[in-house]
């Protein structure tokens, strides 16, 4: 509830876009609970920041444990904050307890998870697991055009440390499951098997710039007829494709942006996921096809762009079995989720045993400044997590 208030909005919600200025408060405000816990505190070229808590064996491999603080523009108090937090909370737990694990523990905060101020999505995560050049990451420019790393040098995280290229000997990451199975089969614990694919398109129907009021409707070439077409088709061939097919389309610009000008063009962004990576390809020929096939009979250009593709990523059986041990042996009612969401989690998967714990939100909703859960989803997420850590760390759970 303290770091909500950082970014919070008269809605109950968070804005706390990736290295503004809330991010840059939500950072330094977890960097003093982490420093007063103990942790040793580093920050890598992309902002990435990592706590360390030692293990027994100084040479064994880290289990890195963590979330992302960045949110949505109207996002929810608990999206990644939940996992950051619960992280913060296992290694204060252990240390109370007196408790060492062979394997040290650095708990973790990702820069730019939501790839919202800066697409795509999990850039700086998935540069640490070699998937991105950390320049590509560097790179990425925001709608003002300023860069990721002129923002991290702005708010002073524009760390020293090397961005991955090291040993990891497994993650987890605990997380809202922002969709309502669990909530739905009254289930406090999701066991996270996977994370559906997704393809991020930039797309923009080119007409004719001219004035709304004279020009007879036969002669013009409005690209927001065209774009309207496209959009209501793509809805439908998703829809008609089968149940697990999602479409959102979160930002449409006309440019120029004037009421009595028809626009030159419209720019769209496209965001499909599906749990198969084949069914994305046959959805990503549908999203050009039906493009050109408007833009051929209204006279107008297209052109569209994919700015992001995660494949379908399944996780490690060996931290799917310690999230499910833990959860069974703490008594928690638990099933299998396939993850609709992105997260962190799914570039680790491509360096080390990856694995994810689910708890319930209100409603299912998340990304929404109603998102909310119960204190004891919370901590039995956090138990999970904290068993599930000692497992992997080495320890006795
Ligand atoms: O887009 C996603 O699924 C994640 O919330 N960034
Ligand atoms: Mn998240
Ligand atoms: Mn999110």
């Amino acid at each position: 509830m303290e770091m909500a208030r950082i970014g919070s909005t008269p809605a109950g919600g968070v804005s706390r876009l990736a290295l503004s200025d809330e991010d840059r408060a939500a950072r330094e405000l977890l960097r003093s609970w982490w420093e007063a816990a103990g942790l040793r505190t580093t920050v890598d070229e992309l902002g990435n920041m990592f706590g360390l808590r030692p293990g027994l064996d100084s040479d064994a491999e880290p289990v890195l444990v963590g979330s992302h603080l960045d949110s949505q523009p109207t996002g929810g108090r608990f999206d990644g904050a939940l996992g950051v937090l619960a992280a913060l909370e296992v290694v204060e737990s252990l240390d109370a307890a007196g408790v060492a694990t062979p394997h040290p523990i650095e708990v973790v905060n990702w820069t730019n998870e939501e790839g919202s101020r800066f697409p795509p999505a999990m850039a700086c995560s998935g540069a640490f697991a070699g998937a991105f050049d950390v320049d590509y990451a560097l790179e990425l420019e925001d709608a003002s055009g300023r860069t990721l790393a002129e923002e991290l040098t702005r708010i002073g995280y524009r760390g020293a440390r090397p961005v991955g290229g090291r040993g990891i000997r497994a993650s987890l990451e605990l997380h809202i499951e922002q969709g309502p199975i669990l909530e739905s089969a009254s289930k406090t614990i999701g066991v996270v098997t996977g994370v559906q694919g997704a393809r991020w398109y930039n797309v923009r129907i080119e007409g004719e710039a001219t004035h709304a009021g004279p020009v007879p409707m036969s002669r013009r070439r409005d690209p927001v007829r065209g774009a309207a077409r496209v959009l209501d088709r793509l809805y439908e061939a998703v829809r008609d494709y089968d149940d697990d097919a999602h479409l959102a389309v979160g930002e449409i610009g006309t440019h120029p942006a004037s009421r009595n000008t028809v626009p030159a063009h419209v720019d769209f962004t496209v965001d499909l996921r599906h749990p198969e990576d084949d069914a994305l390809t046959v959805l990503d020929a549908s999203l050009r096809s039906l493009v050109t096939r408007v833009t051929d009979e209204m006279a107008l250009v297209g052109d569209v762009r994919q700015i992001w593709h995660s494949p379908t990523v399944r996780f490690a059986p060996e931290c799917i079995g310690a999230v499910r041990a833990a959860s069974g042996a703490l008594g928690y009612s638990q099933m299998d989720v396939f993850s609709g969401a992105g997260h962190d989690s799914v570039y680790l998967q491509r360096i080390c045993p990856a694995g994810m714990i689910f708890v319930p939100c209100a409603g299912g909703v998340s990304h929404a400044e109603s998102e909310s859960i119960t204190p004891e989803d919370a901590e039995a997420g956090a138990n999970v997590l904290l068993h599930a850590t000692v497992q992997l760390a080495g320890g006795e759970p």
